[in-house]
C-alpha cells in the first residue's frame, strides 16, 4: 500500500484518518467508514478506521510532535514513527506472528498504517481483570530470544549488527528512559509523582547511597552497552494477547541497549501483578515470570547452538556467563522499572487504580521494597527458581 498524501506533518483528525485509510484501498470505495480514537498511551494518537458493515478495520498510528501526557512543553521527535515501523517489520521477520503486520509507512506525517489487533486485549487490561494467558510466557519468552539473539553479535555479523545500531539510534527516546526510570525517581525531581503517604519511603529510597551506586551501574550499562536490538519500552501495555495469541506493538523506544532490559521490564510488570494479586491467581502470574525466563533461556541456547556465529561459542562456559549476565541485568532493571512506576511519572493503572486508599498505598510500598531488593540483590540469584522463591516472599 502507498501513501500519497501530502508529505508535510500535521495531526490528522479523524476525518483525514479516514480519507488516508480511502486512499490506500483497502476498503471497498462504497464503504462507509468510521474512525474512532483509542490511543491511550503517553506519547501518540491511535486511529481504528473500519468498515461498518463488515467490522474490518486496520490502525493509522500517529506521532506527535511533543510527549502527549505532559503536552506542547515537552516537544519530541517525530522520527520514533519511522523507528517503531522499522522495528516492527524487522522483529515480524525475526519472531514471526509475535507483532502487527505493517501496511504501509509515512515518515513526514509520522504515520504508520498496521494490523487491526482490537480482537485481543491489551495484556495490563486482561490482568488487572484478574485473566490467565495460557501462551503468554511461551510466546513472550520466543519473541525475546529471537529478537535480541539474531540482532546481537551472538547471531548476526559486526558489519550488519553496526549498521542496525546506527539506524535505531534513538537518542531523545533513550534519554526519557535514562531519566524516568533510572535517574529521577532515585532523587527528588520534579517530574516524580506519588501520594503523600509514600514520602517517607520516597525519602529512603533517595537517601540510599548503596541502592544508587547500584542504579548508577544499571542506567551505565543501559547508556554503553549496544548488545542487542531492544524494543525499549516492553511493560504489559505493549503487548495485545487471548487465550491463543500474543502480539507486541509500538516499540519507537527501540535502540541498541543491554538485552535484559526488554526482559527486566516485562518480569517487573509480571511482579506488580504478582503483588497485587493473592492466593491461585498470584501463583500463576509467578508461574508466568519463571515460565519467560524459562523459555526465553531454552530457546536463546539453542539458538546460540544453532545459529550462533560467534567464534568463541563453543569455549567452556561462555555461553553460561552470557546467559548469566543477562539474568542479573534483567533483575536489576525490572527494580528499577518498579520503582519508577510506583514514585516516577509514568504509573500503571494496577497500582493507582485500586480503590481502597489503605490497600493501595501498602500494594505501593511493596513495589518499592521490592525494586530496592532487586536491584541490591540481583547477583545473589543462581537460578529462576530462587528468584521465584524471591518474588513469592516480596509479593506476599
Ligand atoms: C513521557 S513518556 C512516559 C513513559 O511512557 C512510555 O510508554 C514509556 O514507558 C515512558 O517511560
Ligand atoms: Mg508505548
Amino acid at each position: 500500500m502507498t501513501i500519497t498524501a501530502p508529505s508535510t506533518y500535521k495531526a490528522l483528525t479523524e476525518q483525514e484518518a479516514i480519507a488516508l485509510a480511502q486512499e490506500l484501498e483497502v476498503f471497498a470505495t462504497s464503504a462507509s467508514l468510521l474512525c474512532e480514537e483509542i490511543g491511550d498511551g503517553n506519547l501518540n494518537y491511535v486511529f481504528r478506521i473500519s468498515d461498518s458493515a463488515t467490522g474490518q478495520g486496520l490502525i493509522i498510528k500517529q506521532a506527535l510532535p511533543y510527549a502527549k501526557v505532559v503536552g506542547e512543553s515537552w516537544p519530541l521527535t517525530l522520527h520514533r514513527a519511522t523507528i517503531e515501523a522499522n522495528a516492527l517489520k524487522l522483529h515480524g521477520k525475526l519472531a514471526k506472528g509475535r507483532v502487527p503486520e505493517v501496511y504501509a509507512t509515512d515518515a513526514a506525517l509520522a504515520v504508520t498504517v498496521m494490523e487491526d489487533l482490537s480482537q485481543l486485549t491489551i495484556l495490563r487490561n486482561g490482568l488487572i481483570d484478574a485473566k490467565h494467558y495460557p501462551k503468554l510466557a511461551e510466546h513472550i519468552g520466543g519473541y525475546l530470544a529471537h529478537t535480541l539473539f539474531y540482532t546481537s553479535d551472538f547471531g548476526l555479523h559486526p558489519f550488519e549488527k553496526k549498521r542496525l545500531a546506527a539506524e535505531f539510534s534513538n537518542p531523545e527516546l533513550c534519554k526519557i528512559t535514562e531519566d524516568l526510570i533510572f535517574t529521577d525517581p532515585f532523587f527528588d525531581h520534579d517530574t516524580n509523582d506519588f501520594e503523600e503517604p509514600l514520602r517517607e519511603a520516597a525519602q529512603e529510597i533517595w537517601d540510599n547511597q548503596p541502592l544508587k551506586f547500584e542504579v548508577a551501574k544499571l542506567k551505565r550499562s543501559f547508556l554503553t552497552e549496544a548488545e542487542a536490538l531492544l524494543h525499549g519500552d516492553l511493560h504489559t501495555g505493549s503487548i495485545f494477547v487471548d487465550e491463543h495469541d500474543t502480539k507486541v506493538i509500538d516499540p519507537e523506544f527501540a535502540f541498541y541497549g543491554p538485552i535484559g532490559f526488554d526482559i527486566g521490564l516485562f518480569l517487573a510488570n509480571l511482579i506488580v501483578q504478582a503483588i497485587t494479586r493473592s492466593g491461585e491467581e498470584r501463583e500463576l502470574i509467578v508461574q508466568d515470570i519463571t515460565q519467560t525466563w524459562q523459555v526465553f533461556e531454552e530457546q536463546f541456547s539453542s539458538l546460540w547452538e544453532s545459529d550462533g556465529i560467534e567464534t568463541y561459542k563453543t569455549t567452556a562456559g561462555y555461553r553460561e556467563y552470557a546467559i548469566e549476565k543477562i539474568f542479573h541485568d534483567a533483575i536489576g532493571f525490572a527494580g528499577c522499572e518498579l520503582i519508577r512506576r510506583t514514585i516516577g511519572l509514568a504509573h500503571v493503572r494496577d497500582l493507582d487504580d485500586i480503590a481502597d486508599e489503605a490497600t493501595r498505598i501498602d500494594r505501593k510500598r511493596q513495589t518499592l521494597k521490592a525494586g530496592e531488593t532487586l536491584i541490591q540483590t540481583r547477583r545473589s540469584y543462581q537460578s529462576i527458581a530462587e528468584l521465584e522463591a524471591a518474588i513469592k516472599e516480596l509479593s506476599k
